[in-house]
């Protein structure tokens, strides 16, 4: 299976009023490329830049989402948010009904697809972490939700496969902060909620996909953040973008 994943694309955001859509038009159309050949496609968040998109923003995520050539699942970012119960950025993506089969996820899960477990960690409040919904059960906190979610993944019987080097056909991907990383640009930016820890996410028999931070990293054995797409800011203009290709 092939994965393509991608995040913080961040539409509608302007930067000193300069709009990125041109540079963000070719990244996307780049990925969208490559979800020709892929059997999913992941958003790790922040799709949109504030939890209340114009009409014209939320356009552009239908023509550019409808493009893609397989199933996707759209995690809901920190940007995608409103606070307390307000309904997020991504409810209205429900509605609509997409060439291709759509999950959008706005609370910890679990998903099997095709024998690979994808356990997937979108950006959580307190207020709707307490909210019992069809699939979970109301927890004390965000931080208990994604607690929770780790937890589940831990345990071995979860997934079906192993390959020859006792990896796991399972993959992590969070819109979650990460305590530990080195954030270099952003390590002064106020915590957002919910974090897991780099000492856990690297013992883990799989690998993690982490969205929200901007610039593209490796960090071994297993860890892998994609970056934006947009530039952070104008020094960045330029730079190389990049998306991850997960053979699973
Ligand atoms: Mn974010």
């Amino acid at each position: 299976m092939r994965i393509i994943i991608s995040g913080c694309w961040h539409l509608g955001r302007k930067l000193a009023g300069y709009d990125w859509s041109v540079e963000r038009t070719r990244a996307v159309e780049a990925i969208i490329e490559r979800t020709h050949t892929a059997d999913l496609f992941i958003h790790l968040g922040d799709l949109f830049d504030t939890g209340r998109p114009s009409p014209a923003d939320y356009n552009l995520a239908f023509e550019v989402l409808d493009e893609i050539d397989c199933p996707m699942f759209l995690l809901k970012g920190n940007h995608d948010e409103n606070p307390g119960l307000e309904v997020d950025a991504l409810e209205p993506l429900k509605k609509i009904r997409f060439r291709q089969q759509s999950k959008i996820v706005q609370f910890p899960c679990v998903m099997a697809v095709d024998g690979r477990m994808f356990s997937l960690a979108p950006y959580q409040n307190d207020t709707k972490a307490r909210q019992p919904t069809s699939t979970t059960p109301g927890f004390a906190s965000s931080q208990a939700a994604v607690d929770d979610l780790l937890r589940r993944m831990k345990e071995k019987d979860m997934y079906s496969r192993f390959d020859d080097e006792g990896r796991a056909a399972a993959l992590l991907c969070t819109h979650l902060e990460v305590a530990g990383l080195d954030y270099g640009v952003e390590e002064s930016s106020r915590r957002i909620g919910a974090a897991y820890h780099l000492e856990d996410l690297v013992k883990l028999p799989f690998d993690v996909i982490v969205g929200h931070l901007h610039k593209a990293k490796m960090i071994r054995p297993n860890v892998y953040l994609p970056g934006s797409l947009l530039p952070f800011d104008f020094s960045e203009v330029g730079v190389q973008k990049y998306c991850i290709t997960v053979e699973l």
